[in-house]
């Protein structure tokens, strides 16, 4: 089977220890100690690691993991807490450096992005050290850099040589470079299909990539079966989406000890809306649709929403939508966590086009 197929290149870009990185700008006092980024930075109270420096993760520090955990790997770590409105602006930066190397840029959350580099005459060796230069001198930061035939080797190989990396890899570097890592490096095999996978004796991409198709799908349905074992090979032809608006704003806190008290969680709900507010503000959206999360002690987890006449980002809007959604969970146990979400997200001004055009 021949087919000429043009060659795409590939950028996924992701910034190193994202949050870290931007409060050592302000703190370069703590440059070189283990430090670690989550909730309200205090570890003697209940919180989750957001991330941690380099130097925090040698002792075993992850994203993810409770302070409890994180303190007894690493008991000299400073601890910060997230300042979501600054990483956002450092975001915004990053960002704009990569915009100027190409307009096929796909937006893919706070510290990563794609770029489709495919027609650019420089070398994909020029763009990426060009692009980390750029980046470094704008924002202070390291980030690394994967450029590859499509958007997962790319996000694969941006992974594979952090912090401060640029690895460029060829449809021939495939056998080498990929197959030998595990499965679940590839984004969309998630934990449970990991496991899976290594109940039939597949560990690495390389054994996904040779396993026959019907095997697999007896196992996975026929899609999740085809996707895996295409990606495994190299063969992944999803394209650069350019416009890619945010689906959601949602802040959460969980609570130091479990409370019953409806002035408490009230009151937590209204800092969650203001925090909410100032986020979708902070990124000109407004949303319109408003929902609450709130966990019991025993686990048990409720969601309620509310949509809006008008989209807004207004604190005082969002509040009472959240205050009419509290109002239709019964409060017969103590709870754990309480979170506020705005979903439906659009711009202001493209909503107010709409609004005039409908008048
Ligand atoms: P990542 O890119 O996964 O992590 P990182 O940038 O801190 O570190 P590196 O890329 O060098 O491995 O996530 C980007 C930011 O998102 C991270 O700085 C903090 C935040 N984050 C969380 O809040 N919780 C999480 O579980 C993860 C994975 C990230
Ligand atoms: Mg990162």
């Amino acid at each position: 089977m021949t087919q000429a197929v043009a060659i795409r290149r590939v950028l996924h870009l992701d910034m190193d220890a994202f949050f870290a990185a931007v409060e050592l700008l302000r703190r370069p006092d703590l440059k070189g100690k283990p430090l670690i980024i989550g909730g309200r930075g205090d570890p003697t109270r209940r919180g989750v690691v957001a991330t941690a420096t380099y130097e925090a993760r040698k002792f075993g520090v992850r994203s993810g993991m409770p302070f409890r955990t994180a303190k007894r790997l690493c008991p000299d770590a400073v601890y910060l807490p997230t300042d979501f409105a600054e990483y956002t602006r450092w975001s915004q930066v990053f960002k704009h450096a990569m915009r100027e190397v190409s307009p096929l840029f796909e937006d893919r959350g706070i510290d990563e992005a794609y770029l489709d580099i495919s027609d650019l005459a420089a070398s994909s060796e020029q763009i990426g050290q060009a692009l980390k230069l750029r980046i470094e001198r704008d924002t202070g930061m390291t980030c690394s850099i994967g450029i590859a035939p499509n958007k997962l080797i790319a996000k694969i190989a941006s992974d594979l040589d952090k912090p401060d990396g640029l690895t460029i890899l060829g449809a021939h570097d495939i056998p080498l470079r990929i197959w030998p890592l595990e499965a679940r490096k590839i984004p969309g095999i998630g934990p449970k299909a990991d496991e899976r996978l290594r109940a039939l004796g597949i560990s690495t991409i390389g054994e996904l990539a040779a396993a026959p198709l019907e095997h697999l799908a007896a196992h996975f349905g026929a899609a999740m079966a085809t996707f895996m074992r295409a990606a495994a090979q190299g063969r992944h032809d999803t394209p650069i989406v350019t416009q890619r608006e945010p689906k959601s704003r949602s802040r959460e806190t969980t609570f130091q000890e479990d409370v019953s008290d409806w002035q408490q969680i009230a009151r937590t709900l209204a800092a969650l809306s203001a925090r909410v507010a100032e986020d979708l503000r902070a990124r000109s959206y407004v949303g319109r649709t408003v929902g609450i999360k709130l966990r019991f002690a025993d686990f048990h987890t409720v969601t309620r929403d509310r949509t809006l006449a008008d989209p807004t980002n207004d604190a005082r809007v969002i509040r009472k939508a959240v205050f009419e959604c509290l109002g239709r969970i019964v409060l017969d146990r103590r709870v754990r966590l309480l979170g506020v979400r705005v979903t439906e997200l659009s711009e202001p001004g493209a909503h107010t086009l709409n609004g005039d055009l409908l008048r």
